[in-house]
């Protein structure tokens, strides 16, 4: 599948380009897995995959440093993925196994990791917005120059909380980068139909917060948009705003009728957008590597898929006593 957009030329070098490839193939090959494991009953309750996605977060953690936070919403797998979090742990957590990162307990929606610093894994939509900001009002409290992406959907950007955490974060200069991953459609929503403005990452300026609208299907627009707002946090100006214009390619969750889309425009996005295809094209062109070169980090990936597919299978189901564990009351 030849992508149609022409390769742009880019200062990055191919050592760079190769690893956006493989953190944007490792996320295909994982979703594509836990799909199929969905399918035969493996997995249970809700599962987002992020399909499609996948430039949006491998772009904004190549803009990231040690000590930088991030929160999501439940379609998080790619998040944890791109951030460092193995894939045993998160194949395991999918399948409610002991070997997974809540121990099994917390299931797709819920995974947390301190020493990654990814605070969720958030089924509440929008519920991960004043999260965010708090986790970004730590840092500054602390003096420290971290920055929190604090990543939400198009749906999520019509809640309320999500306003009063932008005056908040605006008053207080809190350095937090608002990421919203505009996939076109709130479940099965369009956009068009729930939003009354189309340009949501204007939705900061009265309260003085800048934002920009980035092409989220081209990996290094990501990268760079996400490099000019992690500057804008970490030089103490407050919180920024990237409306990442994204498409997922399949349904909302594992559960999906699909009535509200077509296949041709599916298809036509798949044909003609593909994040990891546009940067397969920009290797190839730009002789960084050869066809076989990509053929053996593919092998490599499906090895690490099939290896955290195996794990999850194989890790045994939390003790009943677990259900005392890990809890307030
Ligand atoms: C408060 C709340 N209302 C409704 C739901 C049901 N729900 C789950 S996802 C979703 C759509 C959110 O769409 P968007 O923010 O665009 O994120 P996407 O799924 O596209 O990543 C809805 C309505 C929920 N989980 N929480
Ligand atoms: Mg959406």
């Amino acid at each position: 599948m030849a992508a149609k957009r022409p390769a742009k030329k880019s200062n990055v070098s191919g050592e760079e380009l190769t690893q956006y490839y493989r953190d944007m193939l490792l996320i295909r090959r994982f979703e594509e897995k836990a799909g199929q494991l969905y399918g035969m009953g493996l997995i249970g309750g809700f599962c987002h995959l992020y399909i499609g996605q996948e430039a949006v977060v491998v772009g904004l953690e190549a803009a990231t440093k040690e000590g930088d936070k991030r929160i999501t919403s439940y379609r998080d797998h790619g998040h944890m993925l791109a951030c460092g979090m193995e894939a045993n742990g998160v194949m395991a957590e999918l399948t409610g196994r002991i070997g997974g990162y809540s121990k099994g307990k917390g299931g797709s929606m819920h995974m947390f990791s301190k020493e990654k610093h990814f605070y969720g894994g958030h089924g509440i939509v929008g519920a991960q917005v004043p999260l965010g900001a708090g986790l970004s009002f730590a840092d500054k409290y602390k003096g420290t120059d971290n920055v929190t992406f604090t990543y939400f959907g198009d749906g999520a950007s019509n809640q309320g909380q999500v306003y009063e955490t932008f005056n908040m974060a605006a008053l207080w200069e809190l350095p937090c980068i608002f990421v919203i991953e505009n996939n076109q459609y709130a479940m099965g929503t369009a956009q068009a139909r729930s939003t009354s403005s189309q340009d949501i990452y204007k939705r900061g300026e009265a309260f003085g917060i800048p934002g920009e609208m980035v092409d989220g299907m081209d990996v290094l627009a990501v990268k760079d948009a996400g490099e000019r707002a992690v500057k804008h946090c970490r030089a103490g100006k407050g919180p920024y705003i990237l409306e990442v214009k994204t498409y997922r390619y399949r349904g909302h969750s594992m559960s999906d009728p699909a009535k509200y889309r077509t296949r041709e425009e599916v298809q036509k996005m798949r044909e003609e957008r593909d994040p990891i295809e546009h940067v397969r094209q920009l290797l190839l062109t730009g002789k960084h590597a050869s066809e076989d070169d990509l053929k053996a980090i593919d092998k490599d990936i499906k090895a690490v898929v099939n290896a955290s597919a195996e794990f999850a299978k194989e890790s045994p189901l939390p003790d009943e006593a677990e259900l005392w564990t890990d809890i307030y009351a």
